[in-house]
């Protein structure tokens, strides 16, 4: 019976574990997302990725995108991200092909009390013609449960459904197959009211897939991934109404560094900042159909165009100093002697580490709060068979140091706890360094 209980204990602390998640880039560290169409629903964001699976000789088509359901995720302060699970599955939608494994790049939106939540997937009747079309699933709450509808929009065949609805109140559904497509759309959010449009003004070669339209200061932002070159980059066109003329403007974000092929992205603002959520291929560096969703700043210029992102690690949100701080996602890294790589290559759900192994070497680690309690002591989680001696400072690699201390040689990963030095509270910029010779692997760090 004890042995049950305690089960039972562990089981319930490891679901708990499992849907709360400390993110930097990526956001989702226990399953792949792609795809993710953010939004603000009251004081959260909430995330809604396409959720990558890898195929296998029973399921969906090998080496290609494979995709059953759809999760939701949210977080108030962009740093703790809570998994509401399941929402949509393909096999629970009247109108879906059950075993298509095409549960691709979705949205999600609010009007007159309703959550609407657009999919694009393979439906069981093709003699209405062959390929993708978009349906919709209904919730009272942004998490659902969500009810789907019996039957697909009519009229629309394609991906990544975007949907905007203007200051006017007037609602908009966008969506890709090979070309970018609008329409207006009716205000029960189901059906469309308008001819299909061709958005007409967009690079003519290359694919372009999916859209995501925002409005700011009047101009209307039609944002979408492009191939220019070899894979996507972001790019995007303005225009003055919904349905354009577009006018080509820009590059949100380059090609992949990882050479991930697609990109998919969405950009909101929240809390005074915007943001462009996005995806990479950063646990599945030899497979870039399993991908990983992100998110970085953006922030535009005085006449209204979008500064470039870079993608980071660091990502977004501020980093409780009593939280376990992953030094591998940094804002900064020195030239030589410091890098990272994956903790376990066989589950690289487990993340990365920091390796050491030059004097002088350091990573800096951004915007990580102090301000609660005075920190008196800095744990963290190393391996180092050499032994090496490591300082922590504050704002920068020449900032005060605030910690320093020698690590043993050990055989292992082990767990230390040393002494902080007088710290400063509220919000700092951290740099871990290594100061003579040695070798060292961090996990983890975190003040208490
Ligand atoms: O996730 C499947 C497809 O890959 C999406 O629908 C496209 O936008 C691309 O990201």
């Amino acid at each position: 019976m004890k042995t049950n209980k305690y089960i039972r204990i562990i089981t319930t602390i490891a679901a708990l574990w499992v849907i709360q998640a400390n993110a930097q880039n990526p956001l989702i560290m226990d399953q792949f997302t792609a795809d993710p169409s953010a939004r603000v629903f009251g004081n959260r964001v909430y995330v809604y990725p396409s959720h990558d699976i890898i195929a296998t000789a029973t399921r969906g088509r090998l080496g290609w995108f494979c995709m059953e359901d759809y999760h939701v995720f949210s977080s108030e302060d962009l740093t703790n991200w809570t998994d509401h699970g399941v929402i949509v599955t393909q096999n629970k939608v009247a109108w879906v092909k059950p075993d298509s494994y095409s549960m691709w790049a979705p949205d999600c939106i609010y009007r007159n009390g309703k959550y609407y939540f657009y999919f694009p997937t393979t439906p069981k009747d093709t003699t209405k013609g062959k390929g993708f079309t978009i349906g919709v699933a209904v919730g009272d709450k942004p998490e659902g449960p969500f009810v789907p509808q019996p039957e697909p929009i009519k009229n629309v065949r394609g991906i990544d459904p975007n949907v905007f609805i203007d200051k006017d109140g007037q609602a908009y559904l966008y969506w890709s197959a090979g070309n970018i497509y609008g329409a207006r759309l009716h205000e029960n959010m189901l059906e469309l009211t308008s001819e299909v449009i061709t958005l007409q003004e967009l690079p003519s070669k290359g694919l372009k897939e999916g859209p995501f339209m925002f409005e700011r200061n009047g101009k209307y932002y039609l944002t979408y991934p492009h191939v220019e070159n070899k894979i996507e980059r972001l790019e995007y066109a303005i225009g003055d109404n919904p349905l354009g003329p577009f006018k080509i403007t820009g590059t949100i974000m380059d090609e992949s560094p990882t050479g991930c092929w697609t990109n998919h992205h969405s950009i909101i603002p929240f809390k005074n900042q915007w943001y462009l959520f996005y995806h990479h291929n950063d646990l599945s560096p030899d497979f870039d159909k399993a991908r990983s969703i992100r998110a970085d700043s953006l922030s535009f210029n005085e006449d209204g165009t979008i500064r470039k992102v870079t993608p980071t690690l660091r990502g977004i949100g501020i980093s409780k100093a009593n939280s376990t701080i992953q030094p591998d996602r940094y804002s900064a890294i020195s030239s030589y002697g410091a890098g990272i790589d994956f903790l376990d290559t066989t589950n690289r759900f487990l993340g990365w580490k920091t390796i050491f192994e030059q004097p002088g070497a350091w990573v800096q680690y951004n915007t990580v709060d102090f301000s609660k309690v005075p920190e008196k002591m800095v744990e963290l989680r190393a391996f180092t068979t050499t032994g090496a001696s490591l300082v922590i400072r504050t704002k920068d690699p020449a900032g005060t140091v605030i910690a320093e201390f020698t690590l043993p040689k050990g055989q292992g990963w082990q767990n230390h706890k040393y002494k902080v030095k007088e710290l400063k509270g509220g919000i700092q910029n951290l740099v871990l360094q290594l100061k003579g010779a040695g070798k060292v692997e961090i996990d983890w760090i975190r003040f208490e």
